[in-house]
């Protein structure tokens, strides 16, 4: 296999909203960005991916978009942008950009053509079906909550939307379609862009109308056979400009994947959705570890026959890891980096993970923004549901912990913004923040940058295969990472309990060095072990077999 730049690179995901406000607006810029890539620089990632900037009218934060060739004002123009690219290709850091194309916003040019009436050269821009007020086309539901379709009284017709009705669904059986969304992607990759991370890529191939639901509701908008044939037309645009894609896939499984990425995929790689598995009742969930490793070791497994992962434990719409996976201190924090970052595929780190940001005490529904989380908020309530427990069940697991201003530094709003931002500031921001651990000894921000520059030097993790050992064990996750005659040893306890384990005898008695690990203590480690909560380490050991 040829060797890709991306193997040996970490990412690192931007939410512009959020990450540094330069003009006091209250919304992070891309003169923000700008300001910060030192900082970027320093922590030492490679390539960033930053979450839409296009015109919007914002219903889904820049994910509904009503013109794909301009930026939103409010985080600059396309000058600025250009200027963002080149100061960061100076740097030696890649660009990537959001790509939505499963549907645009309900005020896109198009869109609003498309409604005029049914023999609007749009109409078939879009998907619609014949409909009453009282009657849908179907029963399908939307990810953000209601039916998939949206009765228009104008025409007399319903038209089909995956998510928001502000965020209509692009009828991509339409060759014309097809055509201006390549031309789009053309242009943006002559702009100089390095590259895409493909929005909900996987729900552009739809089921017929009249396909029956039977256990999962999204099986008919979910990598729906069919999708091989766009996903083919977008990689030739992507291998003529060789730029590095990387696909938000749900629904395509491990074995699929194979097909998805690697040498002769669609993409370079995908994201799979399917390791976030909640334990608890609701609203007090946390992440199941053993559901997360499941998933974590049938992808691994399954991909090294030709496939490559990204690798993610935070993004834009989930909460935060150090609050739904580990238990709020730095140690579980440093171990949550471990147990993912050292896997095989390109690790991606998202903004203020790498400092310890936790999960947001929303104590009212006006603080929130997510309009998913206020449907399903009201919805509650329409059940009756007291308002004290629709806030629980509708903020445990809500998009907006990960979405609050970026903490840079003890000042006020943590350095974000000089005036009060759209989101508020997290109330831990004097202790959590960049300023206070860029000095801090021990400090999480100091972790992963060793982590990172560990993650690039040592040859197994960029080429080397992976082995999964106490498969079973509820907490602790354990891989071997090996090249050649080296090896590396992942071992973390993802629980607040000690755990006694059966380390791997031979690679214990081989061991060299230890590479990393999140408690100061001198340890040994012996093949019988002890681990203390959240304890991690990676050990080098050389294959005495090979
Ligand atoms: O999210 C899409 C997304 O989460 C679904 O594709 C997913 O399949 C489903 O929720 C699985 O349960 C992306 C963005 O990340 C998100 O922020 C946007 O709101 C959404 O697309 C719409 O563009
Ligand atoms: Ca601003």
């Amino acid at each position: 296999m040829e060797s890709k730049w991306w193997e040996n690179a970490v990412g690192y995901q931007l939410y512009p909203r959020s990450f540094q406000d330069t003009n006091y607006d209250g919304i992070g810029d891309i003169q923000g960005i700008r300001k910060r890539l030192p900082y970027l620089k320093e922590l030492g990632v490679d390539f960033l991916w930053i979450n839409p900037m296009y015109q919007s009218p914002n219903i889904d934060n820049g994910y509904d978009i009503s013109d794909f060739y301009k930026l939103n004002p409010e985080f600059g123009n396309l000058d600025e942008f250009i200027e963002l690219l080149d100061a960061a290709h100076q740097m030696g850091i890649k660009v990537l950009v959001d790509l939505v194309v499963n549907h645009t916003s309900d005020q896109h040019p198009w869109f609003l053509e498309s409604k005029k009436s049914k023999d609007n050269p749009y109409r078939e821009y879009y998907h619609w079906a014949e409909a009453t007020p009282e009657k849908m086309p179907n029963n399908w539901q939307s990810f953000f909550g209601g039916s998939t379709w949206t009765y228009d009284e104008h025409t007399e017709q319903a038209y089909f939307h995956v998510f928001a009705k502000e965020q209509p669904d692009l009828n991509w059986t339409n060759p014309k379609v097809r055509e201006e969304i390549y031309q789009m992607i053309r242009w943006w990759l002559e702009l100089g862009v390095d590259g895409f991370r493909l929005d909900a890529i996987s729900h552009i191939q739809k089921e017929s109308w009249d396909f029956k639901i039977t256990s999962n509701p999204w099986a008919p908008f979910m990598n729906v056979s069919g999708i091989e044939n766009y996903m083919a037309e977008l990689s030739t645009i992507f291998r003529e400009y060789q730029v590095m894609t990387v696909g938000e896939a749900s629904g395509v499984t491990s074995h699929e994947a194979i097909k998805w990425t690697g040498n002769h995929g669609f993409l370079d790689m995908i994201f799979e959705l399917e390791h976030n598995v909640k334990i608890g009742n609701p609203g007090e969930e946390k992440t199941s570890i053993i559901g997360f490793k499941k998933v974590m070791q049938r992808w691994q497994m399954d991909l090294l026959k030709g496939g490559w992962q990204a690798l993610y434990i935070e993004n834009h719409d989930l909460p935060r890891s150090i609050s739904t996976m580990g238990n709020g201190t730095i140690e579980s924090a440093k171990a949550i980096a471990i147990a993912y970052f050292l896997m095989r595929g390109t690790p991606f780190i998202y903004q203020g993970q790498e400092i310890g940001m936790a999960n947001y005490p929303f104590r009212t529904i006006e603080e929130v923004d997510g309009e998913d989380t206020k449907y399903f908020y009201y919805s509650l309530l329409n059940q009756g549901i007291s308002e004290k427990k629709a806030l629980k069940l509708a903020l445990n697991w809500s998009r907006d912990h990960s979405r609050t201003p970026m903490q840079w530094s003890a000042d006020c709003q943590a350095g974000f913004s000089e005036v009060a931002s759209w989101l508020p500031v997290h109330p831990n921001y004097r202790q959590v923040n960049v300023e206070n651990e860029k000095n801090r000894q021990g400090s999480l921000l100091l972790f992963y940058q060793e982590l990172i520059s560990l993650r690039k030097k040592i040859v197994e993790f960029t080429k080397g295969s992976i082995t999964f050992y106490l498969k079973k064990h509820p907490y602790v996750i354990c891989y071997t990472r090996e090249f050649q005659r080296l090896g590396a040893l992942v071992v973390v306890n993802l629980s607040e309990k000690k755990q006694k384990v059966d380390l791997p005898k031979w690679i214990i008695s081989n061991q060299k060095t230890i590479l990393l690990k999140n408690y100061t203590e001198e340890k040994v480690f012996t093949s019988r072990i002890e681990l203390l909560p959240y304890e991690a380490a990676v050990i080098r050991y050389v294959n005495p077999k090979k």
